[in-house]
């Protein structure tokens, strides 16, 4: 039975999967990495493959060899272009792939035999699972780097510690493995402007990015094993941008923190603006002023969370009820922000300014998370 027989058969709608393949001086291994990713087709008969090659003008004879397969597997695709880096290439890569050949399905893959084909059912199968994302992982059970040297096995895990830990996706145990799946409806959904990484922390940038938009992801363990032939192209200027890229994860993935903590700062000069104000310029009673003043501040910093912190949130509640819970929230962890003082300050007696801190802090916290989670429930 070939292949279109045993779809028939099976009668279910048949899935669109694109490899997208980065080269760069692979002429001795894209061969065995193509025809290895076609041999896995007919385990998969409700999946049909393609393959993207994007070459970026390789010196040897990387887009002869692809040529040459290109007439034996007319699946096989290849786009080229100039050697700006990983990211680069695979940025074009994938847009190409999507607008080309809307595949349900994108896999990221080496082309220099690292990353075994074999593992291309499992990974369909996490997918049919209703994972959204699937990474060959070298870092959970099971998986591994023999090749690696001791140097490249700490960079390698350094960097994933600080991805995960700054970029929000702590629960993934390899965030720079270019092994992946990927379902293309999240893939659209990322911000392709935040994705501007040129080189090997693409890799980074995109997982974090897919967590934002919301992937469920899965780890299945891989060998990363050594190399069919010649050499890495990681260079120096790849690992200084991967340690460069580091804080704008941080920022993106705690972009609305940091945000409402900015909005909360501002807040502060409203209130003592507002205060002056009242008290030099209209002459108002000291004990009168606050209440207006803290007011103001409360409506000025719903109104910036409202039209900036939270702005791209489809919300259902009308502003005014929205502007209700906001108070409510405020007026509650207000009341922690009191008892936080009052514990530091008369129990654990700690500095009055500290506790104060202390108590500030831990109410941001406390109405950030309620606001975000309530007031501003997606
Ligand atoms: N198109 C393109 N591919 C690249 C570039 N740099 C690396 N690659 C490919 O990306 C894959 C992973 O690169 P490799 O050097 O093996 O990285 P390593 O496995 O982490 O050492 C390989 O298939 C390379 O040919 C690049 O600048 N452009
Ligand atoms: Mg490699």
């Amino acid at each position: 039975m070939d292949l279109k027989d045993k779809r028939d058969s099976l009668g279910t709608k048949t899935v669109e999967v694109c490899f997208v393949l980065p080269t760069y001086n692979e002429e001795k291994n894209i061969r065995q990495t193509v025809e290895g990713i076609f041999s896995n087709q007919i385990l998969v008969p409700t999946s049909r493959f393609r393959v993207l090659v994007v070459d970026d003008n390789s010196s040897d004879g990387t887009q002869k060899e692809v040529t040459r397969l290109i007439a034996k597997y007319p699946d096989l695709h290849m786009i080229t272009g100039d050697k700006k880096g990983l990211g680069d290439a695979y940025k074009r890569g994938l847009l190409y792939a999507l607008s080309s050949f809307k595949p349900d399905f994108v896999f990221q893959m080496d082309s220099d035999g690292q990353h075994d084909p074999k593992l291309i059912p499992a990974f369909i199968e996490q997918i049919n699972a209703g994972y959204s994302l699937v990474v060959g992982s070298r870092f959970v059970e099971g998986g591994s780097t023999p090749d690696f040297s001791f140097r490249r096995k700490f960079i390698s895990r350094l960097g994933n510690l600080l991805v995960r830990y700054a970029g929000g996706v702590r629960h993934i145990r390899d965030c720079t493995s270019g092994y992946r799946c990927i379902s293309s409806s999240h893939l659209e959904k990322c911000n392709l402007g935040f994705l501007s990484t040129r080189g090997y922390s693409f890799q980074s940038s995109l997982i974090c990015e897919l967590v934002v938009q919301g992937a469920k992801c899965k780890e299945i363990p891989i060998t990363f094993s050594r190399r069919n032939s010649g050499s890495s192209k990681l260079s120096l200027r790849d690992q200084v941008e991967f340690i460069l890229n580091i804080p704008k994860l941080g920022f993106h993935s705690h972009k609305d923190f940091i945000k409402y903590s900015t909005v909360g700062f501002s807040g502060l000069f409203v209130n003592l603006g507002s205060y002056i104000f009242l008290t030099r310029y209209l002459g108002m009673a000291e004990v009168v002023a606050p209440i207006i003043s803290i007011e103001t501040s409360l409506i000025s910093n719903f109104l910036l969370n409202n039209f900036w912190t939270f702005k791209k949130r489809n919300l259902e509640r009308a502003l005014i009820s929205r502007l209700m819970q906001f108070h409510l929230v405020m007026g509650f962890t207000g009341i922690f922000n009191y008892l936080t003082f009052f514990l530091m300050f008369k129990i654990v007696m700690v500095n009055d300014i500290l506790a104060n801190l202390l108590g500030i802090g831990v109410a941001a916290i406390l109405n950030y998370l309620i606001n975000s989670n309530w007031t501003w429930k997606k």
